[in-house]
């Protein structure tokens, strides 16, 4: 019959959150809205990304943001959108941008609970070249009384109360986690403009024969990490070597990881000691995903990336991130050499 040939049971992000206030009796709805907020900015980026190469918005914007990238146009367009929804939601009290060298502080609204960390349009140098790239998110709770200062988001990454990404690719793919919840995966549908539930309850395979790295950066691993690759690559006899995939947005190389399983490392070396990725609004919200979705996620010393408390808004970390079994293989090779 036709009932059953077309799914009535779609379920929208909209509906979702819905229900899942609906699980919190104690829910004021400022979360949901939230939410809202957050899956406005990320259908106005989608939009404005897949118009780039026509309206000639990629090519540098002639600025630079704090840490000296080149800005490319739709980083500044991203950026805007991101903090203009987030100001607009009426819920959030302080943000924290990539593109943001301050903290943004949203004065009008002194009832606001919540703070923001992002990453706009993570993955931004690749999109001339037509790579997917994404916006991470992470979201924290101001404690009650709380005024809303940085300290509030120098918290370990276990503090949030959700975190996320949202991947421009050929359709935008939002991924969103709450604390000690599931992971469900949303796909936008351009005709309705409405993200559906395509992925629910995302689990990590808990192995899998795919690392993903800059081997650009080999000369200046230390030497934990070069025998932890070294094993991949040259297993020894009867072994089959890993796949290696690397695509240098991370949006693009968690997804893949989160949906395949396998390793996604960003070390911290000689030449970035402290690493590169950013702890705020990269590796802490991505560790929630992986955690909730049964994966593990570490930094270079081998602590629990939720664990990490940054001492800087934009302090940044090692990460090694994916399947447990991968990531067990990572801490098993720095045990060995006492680490
Ligand atoms: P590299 C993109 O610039 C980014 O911040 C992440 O999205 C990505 O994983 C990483 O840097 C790529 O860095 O040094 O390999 O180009």
């Amino acid at each position: 019959s036709v009932g059953e040939a077309i799914n009535t049971d779609i379920i929208t992000l909209t509906r979702f959150l819905t229900e899942e206030q609906a699980k919190h009796k104690e829910a004021t709805g400022d979360f949901t809205l939230l939410c809202h907020a957050l899956q406005f900015a990320f259908k106005s980026i989608s939009y404005y990304i897949r118009r780039a190469t026509l309206i000639n918005l990629t090519g540098l914007a002639g600025t630079s943001n704090t840490t000296g990238d080149d800005q490319k146009k739709l980083d500044v367009i991203g950026d805007e959108l991101f903090i203009s929804a987030m100001k607009s939601s009426g819920r959030v009290k302080i943000l924290v941008s990539e593109e943001q060298e301050e903290l943004i502080v949203f004065d009008e609204y002194p009832n606001a609970r919540y703070a923001v960390a992002c990453d706009p349009i993570d993955g931004s140098s690749n999109l001339d070249a037509g790579v997917s790239v994404g916006t991470i998110f992470a979201i924290y709770k101001l404690p009650e009384g709380a005024q809303g200062t940085k300290e509030d988001l120098l918290k370990p990454g276990s503090e949030m109360v959700a975190s996320g990404f949202t991947m421009y690719g050929a359709s935008a793919q939002l991924v969103i986690t709450m604390k000690g919840g599931t992971v469900n995966g949303f796909t936008l549908d351009n005709s309705f403009g409405e993200f559906i539930l395509t992925h629910p309850n995302m689990r990590v395979p808990k192995k899998r024969a795919i690392y993903s790295v800059n081997e650009g950066n080999s000369l200046y691993w230390e030497e934990p990490v070069k025998e932890y690759v070294n094993s991949l690559k040259f297993p020894g006899e009867g072994g089959k070597p890993y796949s290696a995939r690397y695509i240098g947005s991370m949006v693009a190389d968690a997804y893949r990881t989160l949906l395949y399983g396998g390793i996604f490392a960003y070390p911290a070396d000689k030449k970035s000691p402290k690493g590169k990725l950013r702890i705020l609004y990269e590796c802490a919200p991505m560790a929630m995903v992986f955690e909730n979705a049964g994966g593990m996620a570490v930094d270079s010393h081998m602590r629990r990336m939720l664990d990490v408390v940054p001492q800087h808004i934009h302090d940044r970390s090692g990460i090694f991130l994916g399947s447990e079994g991968e990531v067990q293989r990572v801490i098993d090779v720095h045990k060995k050499h006492g680490k």
